[in-house]
């Protein structure tokens, strides 16, 4: 080891003609400042060494570079720049061959186009995620990678993001090897080699550029704009890998850089880094408690919940029983399962033998004594209080001690369900989200008597589930349901102040939720949320009680998608048309009301209906339901479908200035009342000092 060369992050070792460089930037080699330095400096010092033929750049750990170090953005770039260290790597003129394993991107797989060689574990993935987080690929991407795999594979890698296997990657000519055996010998060996043979250097800049294809680009551009609808880096990452086609490379990076400049300052790209890192934060639990282990699963109720619960447990490999109250529920239940792989094998997602491992997970009953075994119990049954009461006693009599008892309700309190056992320690809240086996969040709900053993389980399920779990406390409706029924009052609030559905539904698609609230409400069914507003009719309040326009819906049985009409008309193939009765019930409803109509502007239905979930999402962390904020934002990424672009609602909320949410709650406390307008003391004390909900750590 030449301690000479290299820095606490880069090690430099000449092994006979060959210099090696290993990177050692835990968790993920993130091309940090310390990394960009000692990398240059060796590839300088190798270059220099007249012993040196040839150069081996490998990382230590887990992975290669997993690309730029995302934390260093939101500081004033440092020296070197990244593209500066390829450029480097490149202009060398000993070949530099690149070591992949595990995950090469952004940056990472930058750093492995500037190399001349490249050679991958089988195992490995290359990406660039970049555009995911709002960017486009900075350091060279975008102009080496189509003069390397053509422009339709580049663009596809670029706009999506998704990495492809190494063997792919080989085909697609991304490597030039897959390793067999120790990657680290064999990269060695093919660096002999390269010697040996005196291959010629192979510098990615300097192929011929694909020709252009005008006709390609305006179609991937109409179909991205229509896809990733609001998203700006697509596009950019369009225009980017446009300039490699159409401009001399060096002019082709010069527009990269400037793209990349903007889209990194922009308000998107905070937000999408915003998003990554919370999503990460959400798993870390403020305690320290062993997870129990989780081999055998039990869900009870095979109804559209259930039966997806079962699957997401199936597609974990873990075996899962499935219990109904008798043989026929329980053969529906487990024949919509089957359709829904046999679905997925069709469209070619999953393997037929996929579709038989998983389905042989699954094992229905309908006898309570057959759980006695399970180590998770989960139940989605009807969301009764005195129906769960009575499946926790018959749990609380099978279960094996140590039997996690979780429940599926949306909003009930979890003590109360708890208090049916005599282990209220063991009982807790898991919310998924429908479809289970499609939505990724997972509301994981404590109540206050639940062990911290019982939450490390469930957040470490939720992980091998593929969830993103975040635990929250327990309250009426937790975190996502009590802020959306904020929004949904104010919805309702403004029909009668004289907006249509139709156009709360349009300000809010504008703003990047795939679906407004009435759309969404004809999706679930009216008679969902009508349920929910009978067993609440008694804490409503006189205004919300008169607002019976749901109950005039579902009296006609207007009960949304499922009969054809709601707050919309749809065909045979479920497209939505205004509804003239829908209206007429509205206005009918107005009529009798008293309420006077007036013309109600697009920002203030948007402010109408975001502003009281920022003050619900405020109590929620002044009351503990909610220990960060940024978990309050991953809840309504993932579950409620706010656009990623804009970071969740606290976030949002951060980026517009919490003093224009004040003021707005201010606004509409005086003209509709303080009982449903008041602003939590956090956010006015938060406004009041110039911060955001962001910095409350700090
Ligand atoms: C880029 O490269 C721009 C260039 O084109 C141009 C530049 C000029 N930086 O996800 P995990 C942390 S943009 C800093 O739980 P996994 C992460 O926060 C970048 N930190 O592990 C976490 O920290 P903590 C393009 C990073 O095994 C820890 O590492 N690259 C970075 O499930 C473990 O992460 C990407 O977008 C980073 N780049 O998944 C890749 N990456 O322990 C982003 C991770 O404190 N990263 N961390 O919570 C990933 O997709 C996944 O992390 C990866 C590992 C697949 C690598």
């Amino acid at each position: 080891m030449n301690k000479a060369v290299g820095n606490e992050v880069v090690a430099y070792r000449v092994q006979g003609r060959i210099a090696r460089i290993a990177i050692d930037n835990p968790p993920v080699n993130a091309l940090s400042q310390a990394v960009r330095a000692g990398l240059k400096h060796a590839v300088e010092a190798a270059q220099a060494d007249s012993s040196v033929a040839a150069i081996v750049l490998i990382c230590e750990g887990r992975t290669f570079f997993a690309g730029a170090d995302i934390r260093e953005f939101a500081k004033p770039p440092q020296d070197p720049r990244l593209v500066d260290v390829i450029l480097c790597i490149e202009q060398c003129t000993k070949p530099v061959v690149a070591a992949i394993h595990g995950t090469a991107l952004g940056g990472g797989l930058e750093v492995a186009l500037g190399c001349h060689f490249r050679i991958a574990d089988a195992g490995a993935r290359l990406g660039l995620p970049e555009v995911k987080l709002g960017l486009l690929p900075g350091a060279g991407g975008t102009q080496r990678l189509p003069r390397l795999v053509g422009l339709k594979a580049a663009l596809d890698m670029v706009i999506e993001g998704n990495p492809v296997p190494a063997r792919k990657a080989l085909e697609m000519g991304l490597v030039d090897e897959l390793a067999e055996g120790d990657l680290g010998a064999a990269a060695q060996a093919l660096a002999e080699r390269i010697a040996d043979q005196g291959l010629d250097l192979r510098r990615t800049s300097r192929l011929p550029a694909p020709p252009m294809d005008e006709q390609w680009f305006a179609e991937v551009e109409q179909h991205v704009r229509k896809r990733k609808r609001g998203y700006e880096a697509p596009l950019r990452c369009i225009d980017a890998v446009r300039a490699a086609l159409s401009l001399p490379f060096e002019e082709g990076m010069a527009t990269e850089r400037e793209l990349f400049a903007a889209l990194k300052a922009s308000p998107q790209s905070r937000a999408l880094r915003h998003a990554f890192f919370a999503e990460r934060e959400a798993g870390k639990l403020p305690f320290s408690a062993p997870a129990r282990r989780i081999e055998r699963a039990a869900v009870i109720g095979a109804g559209t919940m259930g039966g997806g619960i079962a699957m997401c447990f199936a597609n974990a490999g873990i075996a899962v029983q499935l219990l109904e109250k008798d043989e026929e529920r329980l053969r529906q239940g487990l024949a919509r399962i089957q359709a829904n792989y046999d679905g997925s094998a069709r469209r070619g997602r999953l393997t037929r033998e996929a579709v038989a491992e998983r389905m042989a997970l699954i094992h229905g009953t309908t006898l309570f004594e057959d759980l006695h075994e399970a180590d998770i119990v989960i139940e989605a049954v009807f969301e009764d209080m005195a129906v769960k009461h009575e499946v926790f006693r018959e749990l609380d009599r099978i279960c094996k001690p140590g039997a996690i008892l979780a429940s599926n309700t949306s909003y009930l309190d979890i003590d109360a369900i708890a208090s049916a056992t005599q282990r209220p320690q063991d009982v807790v809240g898991m919310h998924f989200f429908s479809p289970a086996n499609v939505m990724r969040l997972l509301e994981n709900v404590r109540g206050p008597r639940t062990s911290e053993s019982v939450c490390a389980s469930v957040m470490e399920l939720g992980r091998r589930l593929g969830k993103v779990a975040v635990l929250v406390g327990s309250c009426d409706g937790f975190v996502g349901n009590r802020m959306l029924s904020k929004r949904t009052r104010e919805s309702y609030f403004l029909l009668q102040e004289g907006a249509t559905p139709y156009q709360v539904d349009r300000v809010l698609h504008g703003f990047g939720f795939p679906m407004g609230p009435f759309a969404m409400a004809d999706l679930a069914g009216l008679d969902v949320g009508w349920r929910n507003r009978q067993g609440r009719l008694a804490s409503l309040t006189p205004r919300e009680r008169d607002c019976d326009i749901l109950d005039r819906m579902v009296a006609v049985n207007r009960l949304g998608q499922k009969t054809g009409g709601g707050f919309y008309e749809y065909d045979a193939d479920r497209k939505a048309q205004p509804s003239a009765q829908a209206e007429a019930i509205v206005a009918e409803h107005c009529a009798q009301s008293g309420i006077r109509r007036r013309d109600i502007s697009d920002q203030e239905i948007l402010e109408r209906c975001l502003y009281p979930m920022i003050n619900e999402a405020a109590y929620i962390l002044e009351e503990g339901v909610a220990a960060r904020a940024s978990d309050i934002d991953v809840v309504w990424l993932n579950g409620y479908g706010f656009p990623a672009y804009r970071g969740g609602p606290l976030c949002y909320a951060d980026q517009i200035g919490l003093d224009t949410v004040l003021e707005g709650l201010r606004k509409y406390e005086a003209e509709h009342g303080s009982i449903y307008w008041r602003p939590a003391d956090l956010l006015v004390r938060l406004a009041e000092s110039g911060r955001g909900f962001h910095d409350m750590a700090s």
